[in-house]
């Protein structure tokens, strides 16, 4: 997910162009802004949290983009392209190492498991949202 700050500072392009050129392959993608429902659901694990509210209220405040994405140990590549939670901490050349200063700024979000992946995805999309390449006519980029 890019976040609304990510949104904001126009940074959409630079973090889809990171996880294409990475080899990642993006099977579903939306901008939108995030209910709230949806928003504690995706973040419930952080309920009991100090900072759950300003996280809620952040990534509720304006349009981010979902994605899904799907490849090669997707998940421990996408958390590593994002860098470290706190930007102070991730490795330059990471997203956040590069684009970020603060924890509740930090433009991204990745799942951080194939579980948490499959209850984030029937958070934000329905099946039918989701591209199955494997399931369409190859002739298809070619028309
Ligand atoms: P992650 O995004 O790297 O998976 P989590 O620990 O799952 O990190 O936290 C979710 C999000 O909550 C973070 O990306 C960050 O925006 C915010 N957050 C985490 N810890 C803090 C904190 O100590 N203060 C403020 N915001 C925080
Ligand atoms: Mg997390």
């Amino acid at each position: 997910m890019v976040k609304p700050d990510g949104v904001q500072r126009g940074l959409v392009g630079e973090v889809v162009s990171r996880i294409e050129k990475r080899g990642l392959k993006i099977v579903a993608l939306r901008m939108n802004t995030i209910s709230q429902d949806h928003a504690r659901k995706h973040y419930a694990e952080h309920a009991q949290k100090p900072f759950f509210k300003s996280l809620i209220d952040f990534i509720t405040s304006g349009p981010s983009v979902s994605m899904v994405v799907e490849g090669k140990n997707a998940v421990a590549v996408m958390r590593s392209i994002n860098g470290a939670t706190n930007p102070a901490n991730a490795a330059t050349g990471s997203i956040r190492g590069d684009l970020a200063l603060d924890t509740g700024r930090n433009v991204v979000h990745a799942s951080d498991s194939p579980e948490s992946a499959k209850r984030e995805i029937d958070i934000h999309f329905k099946e039918s949202e989701i591209i199955n390449y494997s399931r369409m006519d190859e002739t298809w980029i070619y028309e």
